[in-house]
């Protein structure tokens, strides 16, 4: 009887060093929050325009491009090599990627130079 008490205080006390002794308890890392209201970003052209003018996308977003004109369009950046989509025909859509560095990039369409527009990159 005596054995079985005193045996029972060792399990208590055993358990108790083992679970003080544990290993930490490891916080879940704090997950970044993604900006997913940048995710998805799109331009749509329309009436020769492009909808928004100026859009922003976070760095290496696709951004995608919707040409509902009949008309070709493209989205072209007018700093070399930032981003082209190449011709986009009438009621398709294309993709490109925004470029990974922070800044605002002009671009405009190749085939009529007067459609311009803005993407922030941030
Ligand atoms: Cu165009």
């Amino acid at each position: 009887m005596v054995l079985t008490f005193a045996g029972l205080c060792l399990l208590i006390a055993l358990a108790g060093c083992s679970s003080s002794g544990g290993p930490a308890l490891t916080s879940p890392s704090p997950s970044t929050p993604s900006s997913t209201s940048v995710n998805g970003a799109r331009i749509v052209i329309k009436d020769f325009r492009f909808e928004p003018t100026d859009l922003t996308a976070a760095p290496g977003a696709k951004v995608s491009v919707v040409n509902e004109d009949s008309a070709p369009h493209t989205v072209t950046a007018e700093a070399a090599n930032a981003f082209d989509t190449s011709t986009i025909e009438g009621g398709r859509t294309a993709t490109f990627i925004a470029p990974p560095t922070v800044g605002t990039y002009r671009y405009l369409c190749d085939i009529h130079p007067s459609m311009t527009g803005t993407l922030t990159v941030r």
